[in-house]
């Protein structure tokens, strides 16, 4: 299965870089189902459009946001949770696409985490000016399963810190194909995403698309 998604033809893809001892870059790991996914990512969005939730504190987040897969992550004033219902559509979220899933297998199992089976795939867009402040994803039950993202369109630079929000972040580059694993000791560590830059993606315009899966229960 993993060898789907690793081929060493294509430019830019099979580099590997430690982010901590349970967090690993796969360089263009997607790259090679990159225009797939964006199908699938098209059809999601007919079903659940992308939109700016409403923080805790009221406010809309610069990110748009959907999911799919049984659950889906929600935000509104009375805080952070994951339901089977999209809150906008009263509709089930779109069910995860088999190449959805079995990238999040085969990147899992590239880094060591073996069975893992994402029942949440959180879908991100940014457009220029787009950020995500530091922040730590504990909505997820079980945190010994690992996150897997995956990074598509226009760059952006990554803020990795440490697990206290006052921890030094270093800044890591992601890249259009760009798939990261964390987990174990690295699950909980504060991370965010700098604001997006205007620039140009031959697929995605002035777009970066970033999912995230998990196992929320
Ligand atoms: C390393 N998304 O949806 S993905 C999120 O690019 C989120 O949209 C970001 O943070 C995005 O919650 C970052 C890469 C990532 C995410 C979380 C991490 C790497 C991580 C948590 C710990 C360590
Ligand atoms: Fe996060």
């Amino acid at each position: 299965m993993t060898e789907d998604f690793f081929c060493d033809a294509l430019p830019g893809t099979g580099g590997r870089e430690s982010l901590g001892a349970q967090a690993v870059v796969l360089r263009g790991f997607a790259l090679p189902r990159a225009a797939e996914l964006l199908a699938d990512i098209g059809r999601i969005e007919q079903i659940s459009p992308f939109r700016h939730m409403l923080t805790p504190g009221g406010l809309p987040m610069s990110v748009a946001l959907t999911n799919c897969g049984l659950l889906g992550w929600t935000s509104d004033r009375h805080g952070y949770r994951y339901t089977r219902i999209d809150p906008q559509t009263g509709q089930p979220w779109p069910a995860m696409p088999e190449a959805f899933l079995q990238l999040a297998r085969a990147a899992a199992q590239e880094t060591g985490f073996d069975a893992f089976e994402p029942d949440a795939c959180l879908v991100n867009r940014y457009l220029p000016g787009s950020r995500l402040s530091l922040h730590q994803d504990r909505d997820e039950l079980d945190f010994s399963a690992p996150i897997v993202s995956v990074s598509l369109g226009v760059p952006a630079v990554f803020l990795f810190g440490g697990l206290r929000r006052s921890d030094k972040a270093t800044r890591i580059p992601l890249l259009h194909g760009d798939v990261v694993v964390w987990g174990g000791v690295d699950r909980l560590r504060y991370h965010g995403v700098l604001p997006l830059k205007e620039q140009q993606h031959p697929l995605l315009g002035r777009q970066r698309v970033n999912f995230t899966f998990r196992k929320a229960a």
